[in-house]
C-alpha cells in the first residue's frame, strides 16, 4: 500500500458529534424525533441526503425550498460550532499517525463528504499533513459512491489498489470497496461485512506500515 485516505468526521476528529447537535436542533424545531441511532445513518452521506433521512420521520412533505432553508440553517449552526474547534479536538493518535505514515514514505489524503472540510482542517491546524484533499466541494455523488476516494487517488497519482481507506461509516466502507481500495473500519463501521480490516484504535494502522529504516525520529517530533 502506498497511500492512506482518511475520512474526516468520526475518524480524525469528533465533528460527528457537532453534526449530531446541529441536526438535533433542526429536528426539534420541526417536531421530529431524532436520536443517535438515526444519526448513525447520516455518517458519510451528504448534507441534503442527511436531511432527507431525518424528514422521513416527518408527518408531511416538504417543498424543495423548505428543504434548502433547513439545510442552510443546519449548516449555520454547525459552522458556529466548528468555529470553536481547536487542535485539541483531534481524536487520540490522529496527529501521530499522520506524521508517522509520512515519515515512513506513505502518502496521506483526506476523503470526506463534507463541504466544510477546509474549515475543519484549518481549525485543527493539520492542513500540511496531507498530500491531497478530496472533499464534498465539487463532488457529484456522495458516499457510498466511490467518487470522493477515486478523486483522492487521482490527486495522489496512485492507483486505487495501492490505497487504504480508513472510515467510520458503512457508506464510506462501501465507497472504498466500490473504488477498488482496501478498507479499514473504525467505530460504528466495524460491523460492516465489507470491511477488510477492523481497527480498535487509529494507531493500530501502523501495524500495516512497519518502520522501513532507522531514520524515524522520536515521538516528540509528532507534536511539531
Ligand atoms: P457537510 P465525512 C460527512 O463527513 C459526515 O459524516 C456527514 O454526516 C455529513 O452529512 C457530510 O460529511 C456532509 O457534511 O454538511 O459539512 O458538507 O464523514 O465524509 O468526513
Ligand atoms: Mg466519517
Amino acid at each position: 500500500m502506498k497511500a492512506v485516505i482518511f475520512d474526516l468526521d468520526g475518524v480524525l476528529v469528533s465533528t460527528d458529534e457537532l453534526h449530531y447537535q446541529a441536526w438535533l436542533q433542526i429536528a426539534r424545531s420541526e417536531g421530529i424525533s431524532f436520536d443517535r441511532t438515526l444519526n448513525d445513518r447520516l455518517r458519510g452521506v451528504s448534507r441534503m441526503q442527511s436531511l432527507e433521512i431525518i424528514l422521513e420521520r416527518a408527518g408531511h412533505g416538504y417543498a424543495q425550498k423548505e428543504k434548502e432553508a433547513l439545510a442552510r440553517q443546519k449548516n449555520g449552526i454547525y459552522r458556529t460550532l466548528l468555529g470553536m474547534l481547536t487542535p485539541d479536538a483531534l481524536l487520540p493518535g490522529a496527529r501521530e499517525i499522520l506524521c508517522t505514515l509520512r515519515k515512513r514514505g506513505i502518502k496521506t489524503a483526506i476523503g470526506s463528504s463534507s463541504k466544510n472540510a477546509p474549515l475543519i482542517l484549518q481549525q485543527l491546524q493539520i492542513e500540511t499533513l496531507f498530500d491531497a484533499v478530496s472533499d464534498g466541494n465539487g463532488l457529484q455523488h456522495s458516499k457510498p459512491h466511490p467518487e470522493v476516494f477515486l478523486r483522492a487517488a487521482e490527486y495522489l497519482r496512485e492507483q486505487p489498489q495501492d490505497c487504504l481507506v480508513v472510515e467510520d461509516a458503512e457508506a464510506g466502507i462501501q465507497a472504498a470497496k466500490a473504488a477498488g481500495m482496501q478498507a479499514a473500519a473504525l467505530g460504528s463501521a466495524r460491523t460492516c461485512p465489507k470491511a477488510d480490516y477492523r481497527l480498535d484504535r487509529l494507531m493500530d494502522l501502523l501495524t500495516f506500515f512497519p518502520m522501513c529504516n532507522n531514520k524515524e525520529t522520536s515521538a516528540t517530533d509528532w507534536l511539531g
